[in-house]
């Protein structure tokens, strides 16, 4: 039976990835490398050193440890100085309603995001009420698509992971989660989340009511 759901945050609970678009922009332009929005699509839900790597590779630069911190520490000041013009008016149109639900009806709810700056989020959105745990990237090792960030949330819920629906944007997050043993919400296009077991192109369509529907046996 399902006790608790795991939302991740960036591309769920509100559109950051454009505040990480634009500091990757900056730095990019900055740094003279090619970087533009279909290059910042690879970054969803993987971690900033990740993210960071995988422009150089696409630009075939390689650089050492050092630098690599440097740049990396570089795109953050940029990014969270962006996080403070977030409001409460910011999260992702329909997501508010689902986290209301869910509180409404007593399941668990726990955040499952790869980001170090997902609590300072869930402070400009006024969105920390409606989590009894928050998993960030600061909870695990691993990283998507990896389980482990998933896995940190059921067991702070006391659930196991059938027993949770997790809620994720990025296609290495459904993997993440497929592979921890949770049942699956992918929001997004079929290209991008299509191998979740139940899809929604937004947030605005993924209601309470659709999730009971779609999972009946286990409500
Ligand atoms: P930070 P999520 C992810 O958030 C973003 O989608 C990804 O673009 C970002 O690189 C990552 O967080 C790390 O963020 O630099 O703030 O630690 O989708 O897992 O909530
Ligand atoms: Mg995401």
């Amino acid at each position: 039976m399902i006790k608790g759901f795991i939302f991740d945050l960036d591309g769920v609970i509100t559109d950051t990835a454009e505040q990480h678009y634009l500091a990757w922009k900056h730095l990019s332009e900055e740094k003279g490398w090619d970087f533009d929005r279909e290059v910042n699509e690879n970054l969803r839900g993987i971690s900033r050193m990740d993210s960071l790597k995988f422009i150089l590779n696409h630009n075939n630069i390689s650089l050492d440890d050092d630098t690599l911190q440097e740049l990396a520490t570089k795109k953050n000041v940029m990014y969270q100085d962006l996080l403070n013009d977030i409001t409460p008016d910011d999260f992702l149109p329909g997501a508010k309603e689902i986290l209301t639900h869910l509180r409404s009806e007593g399941f668990y709810v726990a955040l499952g995001s790869s980001s170090k700056n997902a609590k300072k989020v869930l402070e400009q959105l006024g969105a920390i009420g409606y989590f009894d745990v928050v998993g960030d990237g600061h909870s695990v090792a691993k990283s998507k698509p990896d389980p482990a960030i998933f896995l940190f949330g059921a067991e702070k819920m006391g659930l196991q992971a059938e027993e949770c629906i997790v809620f994720e944007d990025a296609e290495k997050g459904i993997d993440a989660a497929n592979d921890g043993g949770f049942h699956s919400v992918g929001i997004g296009p079929e290209e991008r989340v299509g191998h979740a077991h139940l899809r929604f192109d937004s947030m605005a369509d993924a209601t309470l009511f659709e999730i009971k529907s779609y999972f009946k046996d286990l409500f």
